[in-house]
C-alpha cells in the first residue's frame, strides 16, 4: 500500500514538468506547421525612463528550401517601427534603414547589436528588464509571424562599434 502511494505521489510530481515541456515545445511544432521560418530568442533592451528610441534583435532560421526575406516589423509599443542595418560611414558607425532582411534557404540572418535590427523609434513607454512586448514580423513568403519579445537589462550584450549609436536619432 505504502509503495503504491509513493507511486501515485512521484507521478503527480512529475506532471507538472511534463506539461512544462509541452508548453516549452508547442510552439515550435506549430511553427513547423507553417513555414521554415523560426524566430530563435527575440531580445530587446531595457531603456532608461524618457528613452525615445529602442531596438529588438534575434536570429531567424529558414528551414524551408526557398530564399526569404523580412520585409517589414510592427509594434504597437512605438510610433514608428523599421528594420535597420548598421554601416561604416568612413570611421563612424552608423544606423540605416533597410528595405529588407535576407534569409538564405537553409541559412539564418542574425539580427544583433552593431548589425541588423529591429528599430523603435517613439517608445510609449520605456522597456522594463523582464517584460516582453510583441513584434509582428512579415516575411516575403512565409508571411507574418508575431512573437515575444524579452526584455533584457540595459546594456546587455554591448557591441562595441554600436555603443551609444542609437542615441544619435
Ligand atoms: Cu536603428
Amino acid at each position: 500500500m505504502k509503495n503504491i502511494t509513493r507511486l501515485i505521489f512521484m507521478a503527480l510530481a512529475t506532471l507538472p514538468i511534463v506539461f512544462s515541456m509541452f508548453s516549452l515545445f508547442a510552439p515550435a511544432v506549430a511553427d513547423n506547421m507553417n513555414s521554415g521560418i523560426h524566430i530563435m530568442k527575440p531580445w530587446s533592451r531595457a531603456t532608461p525612463p524618457g528613452a525615445a528610441n529602442g531596438a529588438a534583435f534575434m536570429v531567424i532560421m529558414n528551414k524551408s528550401h526557398q530564399a526569404d526575406r523580412l520585409v517589414r516589423a510592427s509594434s504597437d509599443i512605438a510610433k514608428k517601427t523599421e528594420l535597420h542595418t548598421h554601416k561604416m560611414d568612413g570611421d563612424i558607425m552608423r544606423m540605416r534603414h533597410v528595405d529588407s532582411i535576407p534569409v538564405d534557404a537553409g541559412g539564418s540572418a542574425t539580427l544583433k547589436p552593431g548589425g541588423y535590427h529591429v528599430m523603435f523609434f517613439g517608445l510609449k513607454k520605456p522597456l522594463v528588464k523582464g517584460e516582453t512586448f510583441s513584434v509582428t514580423l512579415e516575411f516575403e513568403h512565409a508571411g507574418k509571424k508575431t512573437v515575444d519579445v524579452t526584455v533584457q537589462k540595459i546594456g546587455a550584450m554591448k557591441s562595441k562599434s554600436s555603443s551609444g549609436a542609437h542615441h544619435h536619432h
